[in-house]
């Protein structure tokens, strides 16, 4: 089945096989089966090519998780395109951006944020996709548009995945059919998914783990997906009995041992706990094991590269490792420009066939983290010990994780510094309970300005997640005798700020 088209012809083998066979539960919708995941992509692939997708053409999403939403990814590959997901988080000024960078020809949007894409869309025809599943597009793959097969190799892009960065704009990561693929078949493998499984979805689709470690691993597996609109800790509860698997950031793991249905009974169908995304504490990782009898098993990946190390499934987990390097990934850790010897900590940098292609239009950007050779330079610092086990220390980055989503300081900073009485600021992240991290603004302004206003200036600004959970105005910013804001003093004054939740 679709021999032309290198990922989905690998990601359609069970559906080739077993086209009956159910693919994907969900609360108050019908099951949906492999066979049918197929179809319907194909009926959207025809909806785009007629709505003008041509190969190589960006296909921008900003929709609500649905089943829908992934056959509508699976459908942008199959027409030749390049699949580009937006976090539904995102504001108008934030797409505003994305959408001049990547020009797509077609922009798919929840129905209700339509009026406001439509005069930022430069052009794409805008189709809507509405979280039951219906709308526009829905219309228009029903209507009988007839997909055109278009013939897509290992190194053709399949997807751009915006990430932003320490200094200036996001960029957009281009993944190739063969890096998705790689990726899916090799956790397959590593962690043992076959068709006996039932995972547990609960992670957004519009990120590397919900919508390639999570949605691509279950499709090259035949394993079956209970498919959640988002985290819902008693709906988990209530699934895992049938369930085989989850995949979460550390968040999911925190939230689910606070509650009182956490028990070995309600686990005792499950074999596989996944984390990662953002770091767990070996804390975490201990309570799991003396709540469940299971230990969680972390891994480390990027939008860049896919999935880069894992805690074995068979060997032990070690709690606060990200484990090994994957079959087929290089790893390496650098300082001062050579590998340090073992147990030393530098920059983690990885090769393999999981490494993306580039950022979108930025050679520049693209030249300074990934070299000729193939080394990515990941901005994490970590440490390899004897055995191999992969620790991750920091982040040479200036980069907070909240609940497993990047901010970028710099990003947030520049924002707030455009405010009219605003003279500088700095964004930190301290330690969070329930999201990792949490992310402060130390602000200094003209008097007036008041801490309330700053926030509210940032609501159609930056999407909920990337907005300080609390402002402080200070008289001024320490900083080093360089003249460099001392973010770390700042990270100590405020350590303790949400402690006790
Ligand atoms: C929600 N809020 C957040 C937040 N998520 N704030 C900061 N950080 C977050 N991650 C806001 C909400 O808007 C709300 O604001 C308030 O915080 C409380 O929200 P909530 O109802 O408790 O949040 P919830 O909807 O339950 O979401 C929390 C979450 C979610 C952790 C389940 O953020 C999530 O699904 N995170 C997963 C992110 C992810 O998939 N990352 C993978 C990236 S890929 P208010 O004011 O309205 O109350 C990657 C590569 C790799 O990193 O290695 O995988
Ligand atoms: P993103 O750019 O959203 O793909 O996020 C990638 C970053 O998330 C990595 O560079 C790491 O900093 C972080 N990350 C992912 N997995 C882990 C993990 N298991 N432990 C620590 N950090 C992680």
């Amino acid at each position: 089945m679709y021999d032309e088209n290198h990922l989905i012809h690998r990601l359609s083998r069970h559906a080739a096989m077993t086209p009956d066979r159910v693919f994907a539960t969900r609360s108050g919708r019908p099951d949906v089966t492999l066979g049918e995941m197929f179809a319907r992509a194909e009926a959207m692939a025809g909806a785009l090519q007629a709505a003008g997708v041509k190969p190589g053409d960006r296909v921008a999403v900003q929709v609500e998780k649905s089943l829908e939403a992934v056959q509508l990814y699976l459908g942008a590959v199959l027409a030749g395109g390049i699949f580009l997901p937006l976090n539904t988080g995102y504001t108008v000024a934030e797409l505003d951006y994305f959408l001049g960078d990547a020009t797509p020809s077609v922009v798919v949007c929840d129905p209700a944020k339509r009026e406001a894409i439509e005069p930022i869309a430069r052009g794409a025809r805008v189709l809507d996709l509405s979280a039951d599943g219906t709308g526009t597009l829905v219309e228009a793959a029903s209507a009988g548009a007839v997909w055109t097969p278009v013939e897509r190799g290992e190194d053709d892009l399949a997807a751009i995945l915006y990430t932003s960065g320490t200094t200036g704009r996001s960029k957009g990561a281009m993944l190739s059919h063969g890096n998705l693929r790689d990726n899916a078949e090799v956790l397959r493998d590593y962690w043992r998914f076959s068709e006996r499984d039932v995972l547990i979805h609960a992670l957004p689709i519009f990120h590397t783990h919900g919508l390639f470690v999570a949605t691509n691993t279950a499709l090259v597996a035949g394993s079956e997906m209970i498919f959640m609109s988002g985290f819902d800790a008693d709906a988990i509860i209530q699934a895992m009995p049938r369930a085989t698997a989850i995949m979460g950031v550390p968040t999911f793991y925190t939230r689910l041992l606070k509650h009182p249905g956490l028990t070995r009974e309600a686990v005792a169908n499950m074999r596989l706990f996944v984390s990662g995304s953002a770091p767990l504490l070996a804390e975490t990782h201990r309570e799991w094991e003396r709540a469940t009898g299971h230990r969680i098993l972390e891994r480390y990946g990027m939008t860049e590269t896919n999935m880069n190390t894992s805690n074995p499934y068979e060997g032990e987990r070690r709690a606060g490792t990200v484990g090994f390097p994957l079959p087929g990934v290089e790893l390496r850790v650098i300082a001062d420009g050579r590998e340090v010897p073992q147990g030393e900590i530098g920059v983690i940098e990885v090769r393999g066939p999981n490494v993306f292609q580039g950022y979108w239009q930025m050679p520049e950007k693209t030249a300074e983290e990934l070299s000729a050779d193939g080394w990515f330079i990941t901005g994490d610092l970590g440490t390899v010990d004897p055995e191999g086990y992969v620790t991750i220390v920091g982040r040479a980055k200036d980069l907070i994780i909240s609940g497993g989503y990047n901010v970028y300081p710099k990003e947030i900073e520049e924002v707030i510094d455009d405010l009219p009485g605003v003279v500088e600021s700095a964004v930190i992240g301290v330690p969070h309970p329930d999201f990792g991290e949490g992310v402060v603004a130390v602000v200094v302004a003209e008097d007036g300005v008041t801490e309330e206003a700053i926030a509210g200036a940032l609501k159609d600004r930056l999407a909920k997640f990337k907005q300080p959970k609390r402002i402080f105005l200070v008289p001024e910013l320490p900083r080093n005798t360089m003249g460099k804001v001392q973010k770390k003093a700042l990270r100590e004054t405020h350590a303790d700020l949400f402690a006790g939740g």
